[in-house]
């Protein structure tokens, strides 16, 4: 064998390839080196002929291994009787049976509640994220995609604040010329002077396409760094400047800097005159945010805030790296409007070093996944429930809005839905906020749930009755697409190198399983036929061919607008319906909401005047920061990674410590107005004063499975502690990020110990909803006014987001 992606001979070779999942992670592609022998993988390496990540490569791809042959990984088809639901009594079946099972359940559940009785559950960012909204309206025929999420935190709310400034452009990101072959040598690029590092903490968490390492290779030629983050984090601790704000301030800080650009002149001016609508309110509303406010309301000095709002404007290029904490604060997406606003007044979006954004081009599976939804009754992905309350989201989104989701599935009426599948998902360990409530209806809903994971956990235990075994990266063959497909600069080859059990990739099984349930839209006889169509006319490229190349760059064109790029119509422009960037934006005054940015606290917030205050809870809690060592729930059994991080962990500022009696190692009890976990604290003095930050999505694989103890989940869980229904009047964003809480010594947990589970005592309907509906007016449905051409017409390949 010689090829460029495998090398070596028949018992002992290598193979080149680009990792994305399973295990967990997203699509930057990294290149890998996968040592096989004998049938079996030994050894990872980074690839350092792949152009984009050069040979490095997390913790998580070096220990592989360790998680392909782990002995809790499940590798064979399980079923379980519905009478032993919640119990660890699964039996080993045949592929056979296990899809002829699937096949007849859903039909017999369909014939009698309809094809929209089956939901199709989804998670982060994983291969099967690029399948999953096929798998539920062309394998099930079913509009219902849901990512239990509350407003569905994660990328999506980013995407449509950037959609609603500049009409959809994918996700504008920095720009690291992930382009080139020569990458930051190419003499199209230009170094940035500055890059913001914002609410992101990329070197742990490569989130969604990019490749966090990439800022410490333009740090070692010059790049200085701006960090704005209530933690000092490695990138912190090097940056020029470092805005320790209070968690879910950013809305306050961003529209000071504006204000400050503004005022003193520092943006360019004819830019804005050409391609600007809305400017003069947009400057009218950012003047209400002066500097000393913003100072008050984010703690920190408001010298900090000058200095940094001049350093942006006047560093050129300059670029702004926006992470998960613009999706997991209440006013989050107008902190996000201003940071759009901030990139294009400064003549940063869409030139060398400055952020990057994608045209309508949405990577080889866009217009397939909008295709499939022909499969479906005409009408019927519009009218999904909760497009009353939240129409931009039905609109905008592949998925149904969650928190709509989670009250209609616990109203008292029949259910509509009678079978889950859960595709890359944990929700109640997770992705679920009041997690005690997803768990409730899951226990209660289903007549039949089927799971494709690796691993068992706490939610295929509480609900499923047959479990599909999923492959990982090094088990079969795919594509990678950086942002999903949305501002694409390279394309990764997932090549297969090794085969384990019976685990089948998601494609492969939706494949067997469409080929039963909806022949018509699956011809292909192979995951690799399909990938052959739809790269060839994406790219003009075999599927070959890409294996061989194994990442393959696609050059990327700078000021798109100027020349008619980024429009489908050809002509020059943004993708607006005013073809120019919205300050003021008409695409969310459509849909009801207030088309220029603004500061909320959030209604929970630990100040004084946020309205649902509690004197009780006078910390901030921000949760969920990202470690090497886990990719959310997962990871969790492989023993390397658990002695590096062992155990749930909350960290916190050494004078908090003292003010509550706690010291460095012991177990606290995190609580507020909605539930209680415990954590092993650890005192550091890069947390600001008064801030919580806690983990998220621990459980313990080591410990008893069945019910009620569900691997001592509830004792660690902090999403028990974050509501639902704190999303913006559009139905995005969450407040992972921007809680209250206090803490106290936990009595009784040390290291290994058990305490009894927290009791399941919450009413099924949240008595906050009343209180939270006052104080945000929040989904008024008198106040939107739907424009129809939005509305009217099923989204398109470019408008609608798959993550
Ligand atoms: N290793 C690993 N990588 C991952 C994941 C994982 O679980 N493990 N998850 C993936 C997923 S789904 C996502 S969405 C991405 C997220 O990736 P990122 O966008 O990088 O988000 P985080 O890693 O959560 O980092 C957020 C940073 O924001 C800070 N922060 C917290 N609250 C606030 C706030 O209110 N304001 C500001 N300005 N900063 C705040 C935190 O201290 C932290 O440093 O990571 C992805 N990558
Ligand atoms: N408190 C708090 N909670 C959070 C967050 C936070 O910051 N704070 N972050 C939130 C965010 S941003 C996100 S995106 C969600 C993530 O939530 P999820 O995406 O639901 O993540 P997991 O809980 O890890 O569940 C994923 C499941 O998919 C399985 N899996 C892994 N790879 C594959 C694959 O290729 N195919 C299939 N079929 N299965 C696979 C894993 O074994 C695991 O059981 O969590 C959210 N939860
Ligand atoms: S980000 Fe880390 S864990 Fe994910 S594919 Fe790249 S090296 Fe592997
Ligand atoms: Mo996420």
């Amino acid at each position: 064998m010689a090829e460029n992606w495998k090398t070596g001979t028949e018992d002992d070779y290598w193979v080149r390839s680009c990792a994305w999942s399973a295990p967990g992670c997203h699509p930057v592609g990294c290149g890998v080196k996968l040592h096989v022998v004998d049938g079996k993988l030994v050894e990872v390496k980074g690839d350092e002929n792949h152009p984009i990540t050069q040979g490095r490569l997390c913790v998580r791809c070096l220990t592989l291994p360790e998680y392909v042959y782990n002995p809790e990984r499940i590798v064979y088809p399980m079923k379980r009787a519905f009478e032993d639901r919640g119990l660890d009594r699964w039996e080993r079946i045949t592929w056979d049976e296990a899809i002829d099972t699937i096949v007849e359940k859903t039909q017999e559940i369909q014939a009698k509640y309809g094809n929209d009785s089956v939901i199709v559950f989804g998670g982060t960012g994983r291969e099967a994220c690029l399948y999953g909204p096929a798998i539920s309206s062309a394998v099930f025929r079913t509009p219902y995609y849901l990512y239990c999420m509350s407003g569905q935190a994660c990328y999506g709310p980013r995407n449509m604040t950037a959609a609603s400034v500049f009409g959809n452009i994918g996700y504008p990101e920095i720009d690291y010329a992930a382009w080139s072959p020569l990458r930051y040598d190419d003499p199209g690029f230009t170094l940035p002077e500055l890059i913001v590092v914002w609410g992101k903490e990329p070197l742990a968490s490569n989130p969604d396409g990019l490749f966090g390492h990439a800022i410490v290779d333009m740090m070692k030629r010059g790049t200085k760094l701006a960090v704005i983050d209530p933690r000092v984090t490695w990138l912190g601790s090097r940056a020029e400047l470092c805005l320790q704000v209070r968690p879910g301030t950013d809305g306050a800080l961003a529209m000071a800097c504006c204000n400050i650009i503004i005022s003193e002149e520092l943006y360019d001016k004819a830019l804005v005159e050409q391609w600007v609508y809305g400017f003069d309110e947009f400057a009218e509303r950012v003047k209400t945010m002066s500097p000393e406010r913003a100072a008050e309301i984010c703690q920190i000095d408001v010298e900090d805030i000058y200095t940094f709002a001049r350093l942006y404007a006047t560093s050129k290029p300059a670029s702004i790296a926006w992470g998960l904490a613009f999706d997991q604060q209440f006013t989050g997406t107008q902190a996000g409007q201003c940071v759009m606003d901030m990139i294009f007044m400064t003549g940063n979006m869409d030139v060398p070093g400055g952020n990057t954004c994608g045209a309508s081009h949405r990577g080889f599976l866009g217009k397939w996944r909008v295709d499939t939804q022909s499969c479906l009754q005409p009408g019927e992905f519009v009218g999904r429930i909760g497009k009353d309350e939240y129409p931009l989201f039905n609109h905008r989104m592949f998925s149904g809005q969650p928190d709509a989701f989670l009250e209609h599935f616990e109203a008292d009426e029949p259910t509509k839905f009678r079978m889950a599948y859960f595709s890359n998902s944990n929700p109640i360990a997770c992705n679920g906020n009041e997690s005690e409530r997803w768990y409730r209806v899951f226990k209660e809903r289903f007549e039949f749930g089927v799971a494709t994971d690796l691993f068992m956990n706490p939610t295929i235990m509480c609900c499923c009755d047959i479990f599909l075994p999923v492959s990982t990266f090094a088990e079969h063959n795919g594509l990678v697409q950086p942002y999903y497909g949305g501002n694409m600069q390279y394309q990764g080859t997932i090549n297969k190198a090794v085969t384990v059990g019976e685990a089948k990739s998601d494609l492969e099984i939706s494949l067997l399983l469409g080929k039963r349930l909806n022949p018509e839209a699956w011809p292909w006889e192979t995951a690799e036929d399909f990938y052959e169509e739809h790269c060839y006319n994406s790219l003009g490229k075999h599927f070959d061919e890409l294996k061989e190349e194994v990442c393959y760059q696609i050059p990327y064109e700078y000021k798109k607008y100027e020349r008619g790029l980024m429009r489908p119509d050809g002509y020059p422009g943004w993708n607006s319906s005013t073809a120019m960037v919205e300050f003021r934006s008409t695409y969310i005054e459509d849909y009801g909401e207030d088309p220029l940015p603004y500061f909320k606290e959030c209604p929970y917030a630990p100040v004084e005047d946020a309205p649902l205050h509690d004197d009780r809870y006078p910390l901030s809690l921000t949760t969920g920061m990202r470690k090497y060592t886990s990719f959310h729930s997962e990871h969790r059994q492989i023993e390397s990674l658990r002695e590096i991080d062992p155990l749930p962990w909350a960290t916190i500022n050494p004078a908090d410590a003292e003010k509550y009696g706690i010291v460095d190692g012991e177990w606290i009890t995190i609580e507020n107005m909605f539930g209680k976990c415990n954590m092993k604290v650890e005192v550091r003095n890069n947390v600001k004063e008064g801030v919580v930050v806690a983990s998220h999505a621990w459980w313990f694989p080591e410990q008893e499975g069945s019910e009620p103890h569900l691997y001592g989940l509830w004792d660690s869980d902090v999403n028990k502690l974050i509501p639902n229904r704190l999303c913006s009047p559009l139905g995005f964003g969450s407040i992972h990020d921007n809680m209250c809480c206090t803490i106290y010594p936990c009595k009784g947990q040390s290291d290994g110990i058990e305490v009894p589970s927290p009791q399941l005592e919450k009413p099924l309907m949240p008595k906050h909803l009343e209180l939270v509906r006052d104080a945000t007016n929040m989904g008024d449905p008198e106040k939107i006014v739907v424009n129809a051409k939005y509305y009217a017409q099923p989204a398109t390949a470019e408008s609608q987001e798959v993550k």
